[in-house]
């Protein structure tokens, strides 16, 4: 398949392992346990984050929209007219209306999501208030490769936008061949892509440990995800949230910590848990601007611009295809 689609699924058990079954079953066999974040993203998943977005520990969101408004006619003038942009893990679709407010006449938004309903419900939203534009959603793990056609004659062609430093999601040699796919889908266009940067531990630890738990319970709805879905017997109080800045490695962890001896059984097979046992939910890896214009040029994009706030707290970077 070009990219796998995440029907809406009926409540558990089911017959047929899910993708997540199947990777919280290999995630689980592993010495250490890990499970891909973007399982984070079911309904409420997808609610918790938007409430993540409008913490006040939680920097990228606000910071980005910043960067974005203050410089939207010079954003706009590096981008040209661009018929068609296409969103990586587009979520709420609210970023991205700052963008077409500032081109000059798009017509064709292609958002990609793996959150089907979140990502409809968004789309109709933007439908209403954006009547000339054709809006295509498309719910797909754009961790994979993904063919379009061609984004067809109209002047300007096709431009990527993938902003709130959701590639740092990737690691490093994910990010590489996720930007290489990108810049090849792109070709003659360019990205508009947003990644956070390297700072001071303590800002970065406060954004993954709010005061409210907002992170905590976002992170944990993954076994409550898991429980509803495949049956699992996760229990919830069982574990804690635990995130914290991996400074060699550039990128902020998170875990689910198991705060005693227990098991849980998936598709009728136990795994054993020790007290203080993590399973590793995510990576948000960091980058500074030059890092970030190296990993660009390996993956066959020209960078040009690079816009930051005057906290250098994050980036945003036109990258041309
Ligand atoms: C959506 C991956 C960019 O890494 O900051 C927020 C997800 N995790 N708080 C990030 C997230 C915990 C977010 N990304």
């Amino acid at each position: 398949p070009l990219f796998s689609v995440d029907t809406p699924r009926a409540s558990a058990p089911v017959e047929t392992p899910s993708e997540f079954g199947r990777e919280l079953r290999a995630g689980l066999s592993r010495p250490v346990r890990s499970i891909s974040p973007k399982f984070f993203y079911d309904v409420a998943g997808s609610q918790l984050f938007d409430r993540i977005c409008d913490l006040p520990e939680y920097y990228p969101t606000r910071t980005e929209l910043q960067i974005l408004t203050a410089n939207a006619p010079e954003i706009a003038r590096y981008v040209g007219a661009r018929a068609e942009v296409v969103e990586f893990g587009a979520g709420s679709l609210t970023k991205v209306r700052l963008l077409l407010d500032a081109l000059e006449a798009p017509r064709r938004y292609l958002p990609i999501d793996i959150s089907g309903e979140h990502l409809e419900a968004a789309a109709q939203r933007l439908r209403a208030d954006y009547p000339g534009l054709a809006v295509q959603p498309i719910v797909a793990d754009y961790t994979m490769p993904l063919v379009l056609s061609a984004p067809g004659d109209d002047a300007g062609g096709r431009m990527g936008f993938f902003p709130g430093s959701t590639l740092g999601n990737f690691s490093p040699p994910e990010a590489l061949s996720f930007l290489q796919s990108a810049a090849r889908l792109l070709r003659g266009g360019g990205l508009l892509l947003g990644v956070d940067l390297v700072k001071d531990p303590a800002l970065l630890h406060a954004a993954y440990n709010d005061a409210q738990g907002v992170t905590a319970a976002f992170n944990l709805n993954l076994l409550r995800r898991a429980n509803a879905e495949l049956d699992t017997d996760f229990d919830l109080d069982g574990f804690t949230h635990a995130a914290f800045y991996n400074a060699p490695l550039q990128r902020i962890e998170m875990h689910l910590v198991s705060r005693r001896a227990q098991t849980v059984t998936l598709y009728g097979e136990r795994f054993a848990l020790a007290e203080g046992e993590t399973i590793h939910t995510e990576n948000s890896h960091k980058f500074t601007v030059e890092g970030l214009r190296e990993l660009a040029v390996k993956a066959g994009f020209v960078p040009t611009a690079v816009w930051t706030d005057p906290a250098r707290l994050f980036s945003v970077h036109w990258l041309r295809a």
